[in-house]
């Protein structure tokens, strides 16, 4: 099973800016925890892509369907989330692939520009305001899915 954890812009900063709203744990923390959540599971690789461009993004998931396929994503869009019909479209194109959308606050709570997610329509889920723990739970929820 390999599934495919990506971040978008601006979440590299993780834990280094803005400990306030999105807490103090750095994205390679987050990554290091993640995979050992899947050191749980027999067979279970995850690939990371962590990238401040909307275009790498929509390649990375078009080579689902071309030469890197996947069997889940766990995505953090950021600030995309809000704006990008290119990765919408993106994620519909694969959309036999499963995706589970995190968000580190809750994106309902914030200001309104924030509340619209244009992305988690073509997701089967979204865990957000759970700090960075909402990674790990949208691990476990896709594997869980994945298994059954
Ligand atoms: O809550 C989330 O996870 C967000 O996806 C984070 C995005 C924001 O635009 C979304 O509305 C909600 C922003 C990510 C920026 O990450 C930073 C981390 C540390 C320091 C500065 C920015």
């Amino acid at each position: 099973m390999k599934i495919l954890i990506i971040n978008g812009p601006n979440l590299g900063l993780l834990g280094l800016r803005e400990p306030d709203i999105y807490g103090s744990t750095t994205l390679a923390d987050v990554e290091k925890r993640l995979l050992a959540v899947a050191a749980e599971f027999p067979d279970c690789e995850l690939e990371f892509l962590q990238s401040n461009h909307e275009g790498v993004i929509v390649d990375r998931l078009n080579a689902i369907l071309l030469d890197a396929p996947v069997d889940g994503i766990v995505m953090n869009p950021g600030a995309y989330t809000h704006t990008s019909i290119a990765i919408a479209d993106a994620l519909r194109a694969c959309s036999k692939v499963p995706a589970l959308e995190v968000h580190i606050s809750n994106i309902s709570s914030r200001e309104s520009f924030r509340h619209e997610s244009l992305t988690a329509p073509c997701c089967v889920g979204m865990i957000a305001g759970l700090g960075t723990d909402g990674y790990e739970w949208a691990l476990r929820a896709l594997i869980r899915r994945l298994e059954h």
